[in-house]
């Protein structure tokens, strides 16, 4: 007999997308729907894909519901698995832990929530499944909950749906239900089905999989964005797959400059490097991050420049699908460094240098303050050293022009 399940986790229904501020033309409504949209297809890939089951690994919410009808489009999505005879089984993970909704609504039979108080194992005889889990009950769980999951079931698929830190996923996360690898292998389960972790990554022998989430939600969260898709054959797992169901796709993008000599020529490659990006997309809606980087003539022009707007034009010229999370200068100036010279010019741009590198603490003043009241909060990031050293560039290129 061959069944299949579909792994999903942190769908943060209803999530803000956050860093169009910058774009005047982001249509906020249509992406404010990108995850009940990612969700619709995920129960479309479900019904597709026949699956008997479908897992969530915690952070269905991304917190409490703003209003009902967060909670209404959930219910109303699983009841059409439910409808078509199949399974459901979630936990909740810390953005959506029992103690942080308030709000609650009956969900389809059909469809389990495991326990927040201890671990649960949902038997599915007819499918030769087990499948143990346990909830949060708050969001600053610390305890590492895979320690206390029962041992395999003898004679059934065992699966264990937990929401985690991981310790060898990597990268900077909420140390939530921190555990191992080896205290996921002391279980002796077949497949573990991760959440909180929102890029995709997988180990084998047994697996232990983190689909990522279903709908990237900033430019931290980049690329195609589903979940996994688990075919069982006589008891044994023969195949786990990535499918991709995201609606709103974030990239980022770099148009090298190198050897450009006017701007037309540096965004006319900036439009190529969104042409690529663009077409990797399959027609959904786009958000990028531009970096324009290389040695170009242009270095010090280019940072004179008010590059958000021509990038922005070039976006638009492009397709009405395209946004503009934010352009990066990172290009490097393609004359010997004034640094480099013997003379006075050398000697003043030297200094620029050093009051980049170590500014005293009395550089700026009371200008950030002066800048901060007039700007919408946040607008200026903490670490002053990158705009210290566009205004070293914006400095520096003036002078090689005297
Ligand atoms: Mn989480």
């Amino acid at each position: 007999m061959t069944i299949r399940f579909l792994h999903a986790a942190d769908i943060h229904l209803d999530s803000p997308l956050r860093g169009l501020e910058a774009d005047p033309g982001a249509p906020v409504e249509l992406i404010r729907g990108a995850t009940r949209r990612a969700l619709g297809k995920l129960v479309d890939l479900a019904l597709d894909e026949d699956v008997a089951l479908l897992l969530i690994a915690g952070d269905i919410y991304d917190g409490d519901w703003p209003d009902y009808g967060t909670g209404l489009f959930f219910a109303a999505q699983m009841a059409r698995l439910t409808r078509a005879g199949r399974r459901v089984i979630v936990i909740r993970g810390n953005h959506d832990a029992q103690n942080r909704i308030t709000r609650t609504l009956r969900l389809p039979e059909g469809v389990r929530v495991l326990d927040h108080c201890k671990p649960e194992t949902v038997e599915l005889a007819d499918l030769g499944l087990a499948v143990h889990g346990q909830s949060f009950a708050e969001q600053a769980v610390k305890d590492n909950l895979a320690r206390g999951y029962p041992p395999a079931m003898a004679g059934r698929l065992n699966i264990g749906l937990l929401h985690t830190c991981f310790e060898q996923a990597g990268g900077v996360h909420e140390r939530y239900a921190p555990c191992t690898r080896a205290d996921l292998m002391d279980r002796r389960y077949d497949y573990w089905a991760l959440g909180h972790i929102h890029a995709r990554q997988e180990w084998r022998d047994p697996w232990i999989v983190f689909p990522g989430n279903l709908q990237g939600r900033h430019i931290n969260e980049p690329g195609p964005k589903g979940a996994t898709l688990v075919s069982v054959d006589e008891g044994r797992i023969v195949s786990v797959e990535s499918r991709i169901v995201d609606d709103f796709r974030w990239a980022r993008v770099s148009a090298d400059v190198t050897g450009c000599e006017t701007n037309e020529q540096a965004l006319a490659r900036v439009q190529t490097a969104l042409q690529t990006a663009l077409d990797a997309t399959e027609g959904r809606g786009l958000a990028v991050r531009v970096t324009l980087a290389g040695a170009t003539a242009l270095h010090g022009t280019l940072a004179a420049a008010d590059l958000r707007v021509d990038v922005l034009n070039e976006a638009r010229q492009l397709t009405p699908n395209l946004w503009i999370e934010g352009v990066e200068l990172r290009t490097r100036p393609l004359r010997p460094p004034l640094e480099d010279r013997g003379d006075a010019l050398g000697l003043l741009a030297r200094r620029i240098d050093a009051l980049v590198e170590a500014p005293p603490d009395d550089l700026l003043g009371d200008w950030p303050e002066q800048l901060e009241k007039k700007l919408p909060p946040n607008t200026l990031p903490d670490d002053r050293k990158p705009i210290l050293a566009r205004a070293r560039d914006l400095l520096l290129a003036r002078l090689a022009e005297g």
